[in-house]
């Protein structure tokens, strides 16, 4: 296992639309594991591929609470199939954007398709906590983040000051 640095903005590679994992095998069990690790590490809730440079559809996530056992899943290819038109707001935070916090609003509930780490073909139907990271993860694979929800003025406000810290860290 490794642990990988983990793009923050404006890294462009961000905005990469992600490519599906043609098939489920050792090399995408091994970035599964990566992935696991650098999740933990940092810590996060969730980590898509494209976060530590990798362009593939990949989703880690642990939803387990502070004390409870790990509970790892990985999300292969994930689709979603069905959108509640019930919305609900829930805070967000990104492991690309750190320290940054804001209430987004998003469908309630979702319905995802995708495979597991066997290559094995599951739908499930979220809501809550579940909902709120699955979709923000499916933006990652699109190149989306979750600023992309908020207002102009708040997008531009965020992109600007970690802007201002990478070239301060570039000088
Ligand atoms: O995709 C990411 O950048 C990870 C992100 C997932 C996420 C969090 C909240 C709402 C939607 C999606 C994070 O994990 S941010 C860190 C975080 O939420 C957290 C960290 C430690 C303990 C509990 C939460
Ligand atoms: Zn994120």
């Amino acid at each position: 296992m490794s642990l990988r640095d983990i793009l923050v903005i404006p890294d462009k590679r961000l905005r990469l639309v992600s490519k599906p994992v043609a098939k489920v095998d050792a090399s995408v069990r091994k970035l599964a594991e990566d992935m696991f690790e650098t999740m933990y590490d940092a810590p996060g809730i969730g980590l898509a591929a494209i976060q530590i440079g990798e362009p593939l559809r990949l989703v880690t996530m642990d939803l387990a609470k502070k004390d409870d056992e790990k509970a790892p899943q990985a999300f292969i290819n994930p689709e979603i199939t069905w959108s509640s038109e019930e919305m609900k707001v829930h805070e967000e935070g990104c492991l690309s954007i750190p320290e940054y916090y804001e209430e987004v609003e998003r469908p309630a509930k979702v319905r995802v398709k995708y495979l597991d780490l066997d290559g094995k073909l599951h739908e499930v139907e979220a809501d809550g906590i579940l909902a709120t990271c699955l979709q923000h993860e499916i933006d990652h694979l699109n190149g989306v983040l979750f600023i992309d929800h908020l207002s102009k003025l708040k997008r531009d406000r965020v992109i600007k000051k970690y802007t201002k810290i990478a070239k301060q860290a570039a000088d």
